[in-house]
């Protein structure tokens, strides 16, 4: 038998095929039937970005390598159990949110950069669409400059564009192998077509975006010109994170992080405890209504999950979740 063939970098998946990038040319390969027999926490046996072997007739994919990062959420149409991995080994999240049609949903941001500070990879927020609505961009990037996170204002199209923060962009794109992440007609695809010379993905119209339609359906990774790669990716209508202890996630916000050594007991959780230093940011408007609301969802999230009859209901799954040690 053959050994192994080198190693390939997964571009796109459809439903039977994968297109995987080998020694600089494209194939299309189907996945090995041994890839879906193994038992995972992961909904697919693959994500775009990850690099894989080949069988040893070099004719389909055989197995993964070890990721060095990953973005990934609980996976929203299968219950509690299943992790979406939506890119792997990537350096760098754009969330990107637009301020106005669609509005600005913090939620769904504050999941991607959670989501992002667990796995210690570097995120930029991009407002999209400034030109719509300059003030309520001014509003969120003063949110989120206060809460530690980079962000930067953009429009992508018309004469209205910002040149200079898309040249930001496009140096954050060479430097990085980067995920655009965030809501079906936010303008992630605008802004790829405004910073990557000869790139023309296909663009929405608001009124299929606001039907439920995607103009994305698959997340593709696409190599960059003058290096770097990016993730192009469909839209996400939520993020939720997976598996994250209700301990955890005060240290994936970095204005609460921050006042933790504040609180009067070490345990402190900021859900009403006494003398809570983040309780009292608040009350100072020195933290984000919005950013402490998503906050208390993901915590009451996480305490439920960690009830006995919840953990038990899930059985050894649970075990699979990937944790840092704080
Ligand atoms: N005014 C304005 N319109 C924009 C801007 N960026 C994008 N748009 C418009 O918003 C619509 C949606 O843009 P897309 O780039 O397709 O959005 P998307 O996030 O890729 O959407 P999906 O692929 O469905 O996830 C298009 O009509 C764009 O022309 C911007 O900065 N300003
Ligand atoms: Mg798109
Ligand atoms: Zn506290």
């Amino acid at each position: 038998m053959n050994p192994p063939s080198a190693a390939g970098l997964v571009l796109r998946i459809d439903a039977k095929v994968c297109h995987v990038e080998i020694d600089g040319a494209r194939r299309q390969l189907p996945l090995a039937g041994k890839l879906f027999e193994e038992k995972t926490h992961e909904k697919r046996p693959l994500a775009v970005g990850d690099q894989v072997m080949l069988d040893g007739s070099g004719q389909a994919i055989d197995s993964v390598l070890p990721r060095s990062s990953q973005l990934h959420r609980r996976a929203a149409a299968e219950g509690e159990e299943l992790a979406q991995v939506l890119a792997a080994n990537i350096t760098h999240v754009l969330a990107v949110a637009s301020v106005k049609t669609p509005p600005f949903q913090p939620e769904l941001i504050d999941g991607v950069l959670a989501a992002a500070a667990r796995e210690q990879i570097p995120a930029t927020l991009v407002l999209t669409k400034v030109d719509v609505a300059p003030q309520l961009a001014v509003k969120w990037a003063e949110v989120y400059a206060s809460a530690g996170v980079r962000v930067l204002q953009i429009c992508s199209v018309g004469e209205a564009r910002t040149d200079d923060t898309l040249a930001e962009v496009e140096r954050l794109l060479h430097q990085n192998r980067s995920v655009v992440i965030g809501l079906s007609g936010a303008g992630k695809s605008s802004l790829l077509n405004a910073v990557v010379p000869g790139v023309q993905l296909r663009t929405g119209h608001l009124n299929h975006i606001q039907q439920g339609r995607h103009t994305t359906t698959h997340t593709e990774l696409l190599p960059l010109p003058g290096g770097g790669h990016v993730l192009d990716t469909p839209g996400v209508r939520n993020f939720h994170l997976f598996h994250t202890g209700s301990q955890e996630l005060q240290f994936l916000f970095p204005e609460i992080a921050k006042r933790l050594p504040l609180c009067g007991f070490r345990s402190c959780l900021h859900d009403g405890e006494e003398d809570c230093a983040v309780k009292r940011a608040l009350a100072a408007e020195e933290i984000a209504e919005t950013r402490y609301a998503s906050y208390l969802r993901m915590l009451q999230d996480a305490l439920a999950a960690e009830q006995p009859a919840a953990k038990s209901a899930r059985g050894t799954a649970r075990g699979g979740g990937r944790r840092r040690p704080r």
